[in-house]
């Protein structure tokens, strides 16, 4: 069989439109596709939820790839752990009460298993704003990150969504554009963004699971983006937080949506 480019071309053109297309209305947009962002999809997706993954960069992972300061390597504690093994990842004891596992694997099987679960993965897609009626998001603004980065005077589109989780990580990218323009305050202390400290991997752990919680009407914040809205520390290398506070979003969600988890 002779292949033909206009065939390959129409095959891309065609099954991407039907992709975006079918995921103008959602039960969840996953705003992060870091370790947070990827775990919260997967349960939401394996829950019944429809959800989809808008991720600005090429690859999906956030700052897992890099282990510790580009070692390889993550560490994860007692808890973290049941999520790694629900994944299947290898992981390694280094002593008691912490293991490590290859940070590619990891990244890798959290993708593949959130794809094979239902999640459509967007990447190259930046959020830039959110859409708000009575005081409550009702779904995102998307646009290519090749617009943002080339600050391309384009305009974006917007998919409705029923929850919005913020996983965008330190910068905490959804819960500060409503912080900037929706005139009303955060479900936080202050109403504001209460703000990244600095590094205490012991309390940080702890306080990012406490953190996963509704930080605006509709917005959900997972991972290091739970500790930045709610003011409490960084944990580095160690991500145990980070996959527990994605399977807690996930759980709050679907109570709220009324599905059941499997
Ligand atoms: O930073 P990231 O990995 O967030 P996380 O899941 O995990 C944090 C850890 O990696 C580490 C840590 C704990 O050990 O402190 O930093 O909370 O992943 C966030 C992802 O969100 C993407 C960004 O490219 C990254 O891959 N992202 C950020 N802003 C946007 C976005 C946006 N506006 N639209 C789409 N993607």
């Amino acid at each position: 069989m002779k292949l033909d480019e206009q065939v390959i071309t129409r095959a891309i053109i065609e099954r991407f439109s039907k992709k975006l297309l079918d995921n103008l209305s959602l039960d969840v947009a996953v705003v992060g596709g870091g370790p947070a962002g990827l775990v919260a999809a997967y349960y939401l997706a394996r829950g019944g939820c429809k959800v989809a993954l808008f991720e600005r960069k090429l690859s999906i992972g956030g700052g897992m790839w890099g282990g510790g300061m580009m070692f390889n390597e993550i560490v994860v504690q007692e808890e973290g752990k049941r999520i790694l093994d629900v994944f299947k990842i290898g992981c390694r004891k280094f002593k008691t009460g912490y293991y490590t596992a290859d940070s590619v694997e990891t990244v890798s099987t959290l993708c593949s298993c959130a794809a094979k679960a239902g999640v459509t993965i967007f990447n190259l897609m930046s959020v830039e704003d959110v859409m708000v009626r009575d005081n409550r998001v009702t779904g995102v603004v998307i646009n290519w990150t090749a617009v943002e980065m080339s600050s391309l005077h384009v305009d974006p589109l917007c998919v409705k969504a029923k929850f919005v989780i913020d996983a965008t990580g330190h910068p905490i990218e959804v819960i500060k554009v409503i912080e900037r323009k929706v005139d009303a305050e955060l479900l936080t202390p202050s109403g504001k963004v209460e703000g990244e400290k600095s590094m205490w991997a012991d309390v940080a752990e702890r306080t990012t699971l406490e953190n996963t919680r509704e930080a605006f009407p509709g917005v959900y914040v997972a991972g290091m983006s739970a500790n930045a809205t709610f003011g409490n520390f960084r944990m580095g290398p160690i991500f145990g937080g980070m996959l527990l506070s994605g399977e807690k979003a996930a759980k709050l969600i679907m109570q709220r949506l009324k599905k059941k988890g499997k």
